[in-house]
C-alpha cells in the first residue's frame, strides 16, 4: 500500500495525537495565545496558516496569514500591525524560508511542527504534533496540527474545546467514503477539476488544488465559491469535476450546481446536503471552525485515487521533495 494512502487513513489517530499534543503543552506552559496573531508557512503550511487565521478571527481575535516568502521579502504589503505572536507552521520544520520568517517580526515566535526541529529550537514555543508521514505530500498531519492549534486556540480564549474521541470518530466516518471516491475517479475520467469553498472551506479547496497538483500531477484550480461565475467558469466543460465544498448550502449552491451542469461540467457536492449534485458526499455534523478536519480526508482520497488512475506513484511525485532548502 502506499505511504499515502495509509497516511491518509492515519486521520483519526492523528487528532487523538493531536489532542495529547495540545494537553501536553498546557501542562507544560502557563500561556495563552494573544489576540492578534500572525500565522505563516510554505505550501500545505500556508494554506494551513490561512485557517488558523481565520479560526482566531472567528473567535474574536485578529488573525493574519502572510506565507513565508512575502513575510521575508515584501512584508510592507501587509496589514501585519502589532500582533502578540508569530505562528510559523512547518510538517518538517526545517523548510529554509519557514525557519527564516520566524524572525521575520518583532515579537514572540511560536511553531507547530512535527518533530524537535530547527524550528522549534529557534521559537520561543512550540506545539509539536507527531503525526509523522513517510510521504512527500502533506496529508493527515494537516487535521492533526489544525486541531492541536485550535483547541489552544479555544481554551486561551475561554471558549469550549472539542471532544477528541468524537472528533476523531467522525474523521473515520468521512474516510468510509472511500470506496464511493474511487467510484467516481474510475466512473468520470475529468481532465481538470475546480474545487470551491467559501471561509474555512475556501483554503480546503485550495490545499485540494495543490494535492491533486503534487500526488496527481494534475491541472486543478481552486476559487472561494461564487467567485468562480466571474469569468472563471469559461473553463469548465465536459471534461470538469467541479468539487463543491458546502457545510450548509442554499439556493445560491443549487443554481451553481445547475449552472456548471448546463455547460457539461460534472458536480460533486462534499458537506451536509446535497445541492442536485451529479456526486454527493454527506460530511456528520461538526460546529465550525472544528468542521474543517472532517473535509481534509475527502479531497485528499480524490487526489490519492486520481493519481493511482493515472499510474502515478502518489509517494514521491516528480520535481518535488519533502523538505524544501535553499
Ligand atoms: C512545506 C512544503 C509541503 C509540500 C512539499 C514541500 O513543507 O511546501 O507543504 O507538500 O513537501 O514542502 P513543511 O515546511 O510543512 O515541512
Amino acid at each position: 500500500m502506499h505511504a499515502t494512502l495509509r497516511e491518509i487513513r492515519k486521520t483519526p489517530e492523528g487528532i487523538i495525537k493531536a489532542q495529547e499534543a495540545f494537553e501536553n503543552f498546557i501542562a507544560n506552559h502557563d500561556f495563552r495565545l494573544p489576540r492578534e496573531v500572525v500565522y505563516t508557512g510554505c505550501g500545505s503550511s500556508n494554506f494551513l496558516s490561512q485557517p488558523l487565521a481565520m479560526a482566531t478571527t472567528r473567535l474574536g481575535g485578529r488573525g493574519l496569514s502572510v506565507p513565508c516568502s512575502e513575510l521575508l521579502y515584501a512584508k510592507e504589503n501587509y496589514p501585519i500591525g502589532r500582533p502578540g505572536l508569530l505562528v510559523a507552521i512547518s510538517r518538517s520544520g526545517e523548510t529554509t524560508e519557514a525557519v527564516k520568517a520566524l524572525e521575520s517580526l518583532n515579537t514572540k515566535r511560536f511553531a507547530i511542527t512535527a518533530y524537535e526541529s530547527t524550528l522549534s529550537r529557534e521559537a520561543d514555543y512550540s506545539l509539536i504534533v507527531p503525526a509523522h508521514e513517510e510521504s512527500v505530500v502533506m496529508t493527515h498531519s494537516f487535521p492533526a496540527f489544525y486541531f492541536a492549534y485550535l483547541q489552544l486556540l479555544l481554551s486561551s480564549f475561554g471558549k469550549e474545546t472539542y471532544d477528541a474521541e468524537l472528533v476523531s470518530g467522525l474523521t473515520g466516518e468521512v474516510l468510509r467514503s472511500e470506496d464511493y471516491i474511487k467510484e467516481i475517479v474510475d466512473g468520470f475520467d475529468f481532465r481538470n477539476v475546480i474545487f470551491l469553498g467559501s471561509g474555512i472551506l475556501y483554503p480546503v479547496a485550495l490545499e485540494a488544488m495543490l494535492k491533486m497538483k503534487e500526488m496527481a500531477i494534475f491541472w486543478s484550480e481552486a476559487y472561494p465559491t461564487f467567485e468562480v461565475r466571474h469569468g472563471f467558469k469559461s473553463v469548465a466543460d465536459d471534461g470538469t469535476l467541479v468539487v463543491l465544498l458546502v457545510e450548509n448550502p442554499f439556493d445560491w449552491h443549487e443554481k451553481l450546481t445547475k449552472e456548471f451542469q448546463g455547460q457539461g461540467a460534472k458536480v460533486l457536492t462534499v458537506g451536509r446536503k446535497d445541492t442536485g449534485a451529479d456526486y454527493f458526499i454527506e460530511v456528520p455534523e461538526l460546529s465550525p471552525p472544528g468542521n474543517l478536519v472532517l473535509y481534509t480526508p475527502v479531497i485528499q482520497l480524490l487526489a490519492y485515487h486520481k493519481a493511482v488512475k493515472r499510474g502515478l506513484n502518489p509517494d514521491n511525485p516528480r520535481f518535488l521533495s519533502k523538505v524544501v532548502k535553499w
